[in-house]
């Protein structure tokens, strides 16, 4: 992993590393809305540590707004959906939790 000359913050890899963090972040899904804060820091570090993980906005689509309650328990976001390596799901609520999740796997 190294950053970016241009913002160090932001994080750049080579493409066989990228390759096997999107393979990774394929198994994940967040849960969100525009407005909310807490959504728009999660966002702000995947777009950080340049992950491709599919965004479920719940307030364009009522069957990802389902699909957390009935999973998860809440309707709160954000809420990272992660598929673990035995098929069993875990629902990541909490944005400091996710991006924790996020900084410890893949920065
Ligand atoms: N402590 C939580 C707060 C999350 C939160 O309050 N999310 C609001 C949106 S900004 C929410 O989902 N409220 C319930 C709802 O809109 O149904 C976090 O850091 O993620």
């Amino acid at each position: 992993m190294a950053t970016s000359p241009q913002n160090p913050a932001v994080v750049t890899r080579g493409a066989d590393e990228q390759a096997r963090v999107d393979r990774e972040t394929d198994d994940l899904a967040l849960y969100y809305y525009e407005t909310c804060p807490f959504c728009i820091r999660v966002l702000r570090t995947i777009e950080r540590l340049r992950l491709k993980i599919e965004l479920r906005n719940i307030r364009r689509v009522p069957a990802y707004r389902d699909q957390l309650l009935e999973g998860g328990g809440d309707a709160t976001v954000p809420c990272l959906l992660i598929r673990k390596d035995d098929g069993t799901l875990e629902w990541l609520y909490e944005s400091d939790a996710i991006m924790n999740y996020l900084e410890d796997h893949f920065a």
